[in-house]
């Protein structure tokens, strides 16, 4: 038993600051607080998942494969002048033919977690209807794949890549899709509930709503108006909701469910408490469409008074739905929003960066290492969420191969480890994070930006789809191996 003075200094040493220097030596040693030896300072917990992501249109190529059908991605990239060059997910990483490849790099890297994302297209070509089995057994054999490997399966049902037989009737605008969404989610769950245990429904709502529906740089390329974005969004987050139920009526007891939300990371620009409160009531009403609706089953107040006539349309039993609770909350963080506490009526201001605010490869990504901290936090004060998961996190750099064929990215490094310790800080007052998805494990087609943007740990040549683990894998080899950073 430590007495008073040496568990304060125990207490700093490990880095956990005064209030958990002051709290009894029977949490100490009870392991309520994830304390270790001295000199191992940024360990994680034990059995924390390590694990790296991707998405189905942006790694799988044979787009015209066992009945694929099309799907939104593969209109809006063929049609000029929407891609980087015209890029298109046509071949992208050749991930459906080399999986097997990929999955011994992972493994090479002691991986312990893959999340992929299932193309709806493949296994309802229409959307709707018939299944289509032999699009559905890549899913199959990649499962088993990975479970051969030792790395578990944490499988995505909707990444961005809709049918396009759906946006033909109206895509996210109508919410026959997301009825239809649940009937795919729980023909997923059924079949594959066996081996995967973890399911999101959803990757990133505000990204495929606001860039697809209102900004138009993302499929299907619409730009619609207040009211009829906030329709989408209403149906996305329903789609969602009936999904979770959906796949609770299919899989085998003991599957969980959960999603991957962007949620608008909001920090505070000082950490002192008025700031602190003004971050934490930010994140709560910044998210408001999405994971706000989800974690409380309605819209807020300010939300609903924001849009006033352009508020969506929805039923009581639509909010319940949505309201479904999950058994766990996925976060992908990328950038923080820095947050004031002012004196208006909101309480708070969503600060704008400076100019000189540093950034990554792409333009939109910010570098704010406290997102890591703050957004796993912020969604546990307010919600009490039990198993939260980073299921992305990671960053774009103008990488090459020098004349040794190596790719020294130390900015992506750099970027990596001023996140996790950030991280660290969080799983170390106890804010219950299980695991981490660092994006991505190869580069591969970003969207928009086609090819031009790199977010791998691993180069990939696209024209001869040669794989070359970056200075950031062996970073990441590292800290899963020591399950910590130095
Ligand atoms: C995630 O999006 C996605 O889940 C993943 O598919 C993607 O590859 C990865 O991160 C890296 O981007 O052009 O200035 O309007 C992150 C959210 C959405 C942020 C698109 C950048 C475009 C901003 N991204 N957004 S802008």
């Amino acid at each position: 038993m430590l007495d008073r003075f040496s568990r304060r200094s125990f207490g700093r040493l490990l880095g956990l600051g005064a209030t958990a220097a002051a709290l009894p030596a029977e949490m100490l040693s009870q392991g309520r607080l994830p304390v270790s030896r001295v000199g191992q300072m940024r360990d994680f917990p034990a059995g924390f998942v390590w694990g790296s992501a991707t998405a189905s249109y942006q790694v799988e190529g044979a787009v015209g494969e066992d009945g694929r059908g099309p799907s939104i991605w593969d209109t809006f990239s063929h049609t000029p002048g929407k891609t980087h060059g015209g890029d298109t997910g046509d071949v992208a990483d050749d991930f459906y033919h080399r999986y097997l490849g990929d999955i011994r790099l992972m493994r090479e890297l002691g991986i312990k977690a893959f999340r992929f994302s299932i193309a709806w297209s493949r296994v309802f070509p229409n959307g709707a209807g018939t299944a289509n089995p032999k699009g559905f057994a890549f899913y199959d054999r990649l499962v088993d794949a990975l479970l051969g490997a030792g790395i578990q399966p944490y499988c995505t049902l909707y990444h961005w890549d809709l049918p396009q037989a759906l946006e033909d009737r109206g895509g996210w605008q109508n919410a026959a899709t997301a009825r239809l969404f649940a009937d795919y989610a729980g023909y997923a769950a059924r079949h594959l509930s066996d081996r995967v245990k973890q399911f999101m429904t959803m990757n990133e709502l505000s990204s495929f709503v606001e860039l697809g529906y209102k900004i138009g740089i993302h499929a299907p390329g619409l730009k619609l108006s207040q009211q009829q974005v906030a329709q989408v969004a209403h149906h996305a987050v329903l789609g969602h909701g009936l999904a979770v139920q959906a796949i609770r009526a299919n899989a085998r007891p003991g599957t969980k469910v959960g999603i991957a939300d962007n949620a608008v990371a909001t920090c505070p620009v000082v950490e002192t408490q008025e700031h602190i409160a003004a971050s934490l009531h930010a994140y709560r009403e910044e998210n408001a469409a999405y994971l706000t609706v989800i974690q409380e089953g309605r819209y807020t107040d300010a939300y609903l008074r924001r849009l006033g006539p352009d508020a969506p349309r929805f039923t009581a039993e639509e909010l319940k739905a949505i309201g479904t609770p999950l058994d766990f909350v996925g976060l992908n963080v990328y950038t923080a929003t820095w947050v004031k506490a002012d004196s208006s009526p909101k309480g708070y201001q969503v600060v704008s960066d400076p100019s000189s605010y540093p950034r990554m490869a792409s333009e939109w990504l910010k570098v704010g290492p406290e997102s890591l901290y703050w957004s796993p936090t912020q969604a546990r004060n307010l919600w009490d969420i039990k198993e939260i998961y980073i299921t992305e996190n990671g960053a774009s750099s103008a990488d090459v191969l020098n004349e040794a064929g190596e790719c020294l990215d130390t900015d992506r490094v750099m970027y990596l480890r001023n996140y996790l310790t950030q991280l660290h800080r969080a799983v170390s007052e106890g804010v219950p994070v299980k695991g981490y998805f660092v994006w991505s494990l190869l580069d591969n087609f970003e969207w928009a930006d086609g090819y031009e943007k790199r977010f791998g740990i691993t180069y990939v040549n696209f024209r001869t789809q040669k794989r070359t683990p970056k200075l950031s894998a062996a970073f990441y080899k590292a800290v899963i191996a020591r399950n910590g950073l130095a």
